[in-house]
């Protein structure tokens, strides 16, 4: 049994529907949820100009290997009717692997930790709420010490 992060992302239709639905379809008797963080609306990073997200933080865990759950999820964000579109651009669900016990995993398909996480405002606020001592397995930082370093970024609780 691995305990890992995901984070889930929206910004389109009704974002607190999908987050909620997202997570009905992962919880599974192999991916279980054990915490999840409050949900917080926050701007658009990267690509800019597109609709607020709202962003989810939580913990599982699976016997899943990385591979498996990476399909597991891209399949539930096509199950929810998640269209090709841009890279970082809008979509009805988004969900990412943030850290996986304290593996490291570098495939063109998959890395793992989220390379982008340590510069994600949306992503370090939410899962400092519910591991603020879990460290990175390569810079061995605490999501804690992570965000007192990242930049201002427009991200509030709801
Ligand atoms: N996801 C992206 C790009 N930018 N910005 C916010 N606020 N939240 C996201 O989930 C997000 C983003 C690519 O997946
Ligand atoms: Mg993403
Ligand atoms: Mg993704």
């Amino acid at each position: 049994m691995k305990i890992v992060y995901l984070c889930l992302g929206s910004n389109l239709g009704d974002r607190a529907e999908h987050l909620r639905l997202a997570r009905e379809h992962i919880a599974a008797p192999d991916l279980r949820i054990v915490r999840a963080s409050s949900i917080y609306e926050t701007a658009p990073r990267e690509l800019e100009d597109q609709p607020w997200f709202l962003n989810q933080a939580i913990e599982c865990e699976t016997e899943l290997f990385p591979r498996q759950l990476l399909s597991r999820l891209k399949k539930i964000e096509r199950a929810m009717g998640r269209k090709k579109r841009a890279r970082n651009g809008p979509r009805e669900i988004d969900l990412d692997i943030l850290l996986y016990a304290d593996s490291v995993v570098k495939t063109p398909e998959l890395e793992i930790p989220h390379p982008r996480m340590m510069e994600r405002r949306f992503v370090l606020e939410p899962l400092a709420e519910i591991a603020p001592e879990k460290k990175h397995p390569t810079t061995r930082r605490t999501i804690k010490e992570m965000l007192g370093k990242v930049g201002e970024q427009a991200v509030k609780r709801i």
